[in-house]
């Protein structure tokens, strides 16, 4: 299984970009048996269903199998459960791609961290932080620590909302961005407006 991991704070527009990342693979045939509904080869996990509607007609249609997570306490609980769903979607359907959405206040590295020591099946994980250009300064004042710290440890960055924003601020949060994490590739993105599919190409495709 291939896990997408998706985190970056409340609202930066993680469900946006998975719709998208979701209706690329399964456009580009990049998705095994994705006509069949009895085996769905990519499963999306969701914390909870929110208005952006992840039961979106076309992914289901396409074979696609969206699971719900509900979780009491996001920190403790969550990470197990995600875990447990994990193994079993692994035993019942060893989908070639997993999408997975945590919640806005969580550090997926550390999600990150339980599924590559208790998750089975999994040949490959990336963490994908959306960082929310419209909020970023406000973010940087209320919660500094946790969007850092999500930053920090991602594997792909998506400066999401550009369509917001002025050049020159972008530049400045890219710069930030990759000073907070040199090593992370940084792509400057509007789910509004849609994803370049080169893209979830170089992002999602590559390392396959
Ligand atoms: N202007 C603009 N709005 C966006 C963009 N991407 C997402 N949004 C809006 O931002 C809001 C949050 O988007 P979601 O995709 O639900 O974000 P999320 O990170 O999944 O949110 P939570 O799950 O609640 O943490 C919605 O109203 C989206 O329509 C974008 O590129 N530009
Ligand atoms: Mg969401």
């Amino acid at each position: 299984m291939n896990v997408l991991l998706f985190g970056g704070f409340l609202g930066a527009g993680k469900t946006s970009l998975i719709l998208s990342a979701a209706k690329f693979l399964v456009e580009n045939n990049l998705t095994a048996q994705a006509t069949n509904p009895a085996k769905p080869s990519l499963i999306i996990i969701e914390n909870e269903v929110g208005e952006t509607g992840i039961d979106d007609k076309i992914l289901k249609a396409n074979g696609l199998m969206v699971r719900e997570l509900f979780s009491g306490c996001i920190c403790c609980t969550l990470t197990s459960e995600l875990t447990v769903t994990l193994n079993e979607l692994y035993e019942t359907y060893d989908p070639q791609w997993v999408i997975v959405e945590a919640t806005g206040m969580t550090y997926p590295h550390r999600i990150a961290e339980t599924i590559h020591t208790y998750g089975k099946g999994v040949e490959n994980l990336k963490i994908m932080i959306v960082a929310d250009a419209e909020r970023w300064e406000e973010l940087m004042e209320i919660v500094p620590g946790l969007v850092e710290g999500q930053i920090a440890k991602a594997d792909l960055i998506f400066l999401n909302k550009i369509d917001c924003m002025h050049h020159e601020a972008l530049a400045e949060i890219e710069k930030s961005l990759h000073h907070l994490n040199p090593a992370a590739q940084i792509h400057c993105v509007s789910a509004f407006r849609g994803i370049n599919p080169e893209i979830w190409r170089e992002a999602v495709w590559r390392n396959e």
